[in-house]
């Protein structure tokens, strides 16, 4: 088990094994073959309690108390309609037919995807989504869909979680059987950040679809189409509903808008409807679209296609609704909306503050207030467990306007200014933000270009370069990597074209892509992946596995070398997982029905000359041993 250790773990794979490897690597010697699911839990616990949990460190765990549950859900009087019975039975043309034949406004609830991914770093777990999931089917059965799936999350739960979000998607879907399950997709970039060969695409939507998402939400990041057009196709084939995307940026309004105009908008529109969309998504990523632009905007989009328009907006600004009052009364069909706890900022404006907004008009949306509210109450005390992960604005910030960040990226961006030691000027960081868009020829900002922007920002403060240095040093400059893979032509073609000077320099010889860079790949052989990985695990992958691993070769490893060690880590609660456990303290972990183990954590042993400290337990009353090492 040892050798098998050594040739599994990260370090060593990756090459960058120095002398000291197996000195400084404990995990080489905990095997992880040991199928005692007990010691493995209290492998993990003792490690998160004495060294932390990565990214936050060790903390004191707080007392939090449970999470309050809704206490009496009003079930609806009339029969309803479920778009995902309709989806299933007939087809994505017909929810689309039905959606239009609304008066009222329907909500996609977004709670359990980009809510988090803009307010806590995207670390949601699995855990506490189920714990809420048949209450919220109950409570909210007049939603148009939840969006739970995709964006930054498939990432984060490997990375961050150990979770395996397909096992999220599933356990998900059996709670909420009458729901349309909703996904964002990055188009050629599909959950990542890399472009993929077609048939990865084609490969991935099967997947996602068998597994149970219903409308694929399909954007480009530079709102070009050619990246987006097989997705489109590829969701048609499953059935599913395809939701193509014109992502917003700049302001509509503004007199000198030279690119993003109504005329730019409105030809995408067509141009998406006529790729077969089933749905129009307005993506206002950053919260830039102001109240009279969104009248403007909906209005004319309601008058140029057929096919219903979904709004989606961030609260950055606090104009969110404002904007969607706007938007509604202009005629859009569906907006995004989180649940109170965990909206606003660079979050979805509130669901409950649009149900007030709205009461009596028309246009209100169809649902029960009191249920929502006593959803949140749950939401309210789960969103505290995240505290240590709330990097984001303390408030409102009209900021947004000049820098146009993406909700998504505010707390991501800034955590990474934080890894590079440049926290304090994350002020600076903002107006660089704005400066390099400016010079990139004023893009569209959003996953993988909005990491483009960022990362460019975040060079020229590091090295202390102004736009004008940039310039005059850029052939002796070494651009960060995204910066040379956006001017290649590796993200797309961007509306306009490339600034010519900058990607001469930036490129140095090198010549620029000109078609979509998925023409020149080739088709990946599943099997041979399949084979390489089957090595790794020494096992047979399941069909998910094997495109997990080629979305993200790494970080599916070092999930796979983690859950090995420390087993199903998703049953903790979620102090627990971040936390450990306090002296004297005692949690239950339920495995499965009828295998639930009990812990009580007696004793810190002090650490002994190599650092290694005993942690003594009581699991199901018999006394447990566990050393760990310290390594603070
Ligand atoms: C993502 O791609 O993760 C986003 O949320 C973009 O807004
Ligand atoms: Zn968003």
């Amino acid at each position: 088990p040892f050798l098998i250790n050594v040739l599994k773990h990260p370090t060593f794979r990756s090459g960058k094994v120095t002398t000291r490897f197996i000195d400084e690597t404990p995990e080489l010697f905990e095997y992880p073959k040991i199928r005692d699911r007990g010691n493995k839990t209290l492998k993990y616990i003792g490690n998160v309690t004495v060294n932390g949990f990565p990214g936050i460190g060790k903390i004191e765990k707080r007392a939090f108390k449970e999470p309050r549950m809704p206490k009496k859900l009003i079930q609806p009087s009339t029969k309803l309609v479920y778009p995902k019975h309709i989806l299933d039975k007939e087809g994505p043309e017909k929810v689309a037919e039905w959606v239009r034949a609304q008066d009222s406004v329907l909500l996609t609830d977004t709670t359990l995807r980009d809510a988090h991914q803009s307010l806590l770093a995207t670390r949601m777990r699995t855990h506490d989504m189920l714990s809420i999931a048949e209450e919220t089917e109950k409570a909210i059965p007049e939603l148009f869909s939840v969006e739970m799936w995709g964006g930054a999350t498939f990432d984060v739960a490997y990375r961050f979680l150990t979770e395996d979000p397909w096992v999220r998607l599933r356990k998900l879907r059996e709670k909420m059987p009458n729901t349309l399950f909703q996904m964002l997709f990055r188009g050629s970039n599909a959950v990542g950040y890399d472009n993929y060969p077609d048939n990865v695409l084609e490969e991935f939507i099967r997947l996602a679809a068998q597994n149970g998402i219903d409308v694929f939400r399909i954007f480009d990041s530079l709102n070009w189409i050619p990246q987006m057009e097989k997705s489109i196709q590829y969701v048609r084939d499953n059935n599913k509903i395809a939701e193509a995307t014109i992502c917003y940026t700049g302001d509509l309004l503004d007199p000198s808008q030279t690119k993003y105009t109504m005329n730019y908008y409105k030809r995408m529109a067509k141009e998406l409807e006529a790729t077969g969309a089933h749905i129009l998504a307005i993506k206002d990523m950053a919260g830039l679209l102001k109240p009279y632009a969104a009248y403007r905007l909906i209005g004319e989009l309601k008058d140029t296609v057929s096919i219903p328009v979904h709004l989606h907006m961030h609260d950055t600004s606090g104009n969110g609704i404002y904007t969607y009052g706007a938007a509604i009364r202009a005629g859009v069909d569906i907006v995004d909306v989180a649940q109170s706890a965990l909206s606003g900022k660079t979050s979805q404006p509130s669901m409950g503050s649009l149900y007030y907004a709205l009461e009596g008009t028309s246009h209100a949306p169809k649902y029960n207030i009191k249920n929502v509210e006593q959803l949140n109450h749950y939401w309210e005390d789960v969103r505290k467990y995240y505290a240590d992960f709330e990097e984001g604005m303390p408030a409102a910030s009209t900021e947004v306007y000049t820098h146009q960040m993406p909700g998504g990226q505010y707390t991501n961006l800034k955590q990474q200014a934080k890894g590079l030691g440049l926290e304090d000027q994350w002020d600076d960081i903002k107006d660089m933000y704005a400066v390099v868009n400016r010079m990139f020829g004023d893009i569209v900002k959003v996953t993988p270009s909005s990491k483009v922007v960022g990362d460019m920002a975040l060079y020229m403060i590091q090295n202390e370069l102004t736009e004008e240095e940039v310039y005059e040093k850029g052939e002796d400059l070494d651009f960060p990597t995204s910066v040379v893979r956006f001017f290649k032509g590796e993200l797309g073609q961007p509306e306009g074209g490339f600034p010519e000077k900058l990607q001469r320099l930036v490129l140095n010889g090198d010549k620029p892509l000109e078609k979509r860079p998925g023409e020149y790949k080739e088709p990946l052989d599943f099997n041979e992946v399949r084979k390489e990985l089957s090595e790794h695990l020494d096992r047979e992958p399941t069909e998910e596995e094997v495109i997990s691993y080629i979305m993200y070769p790494q970080v599916f490893l070092d999930y796979t070398f983690f859950y090995n060690m420390y087993g199903e880590v998703t049953k903790f609660d979620t102090p627990t997982f971040f936390y450990g456990m306090r002296m004297g303290e005692q949690v239950e972990v339920t495995l499965e029905k009828g295998k639930t183990l009990i812990i009580k954590l007696n004793q810190i042993g002090d650490p002994d000359l190599e650092g290694n400290r005993v942690l003594y337990f009581e699991l199901n009353g018999q006394g447990r041993q566990i050393e760990v090492k310290d390594k603070n």
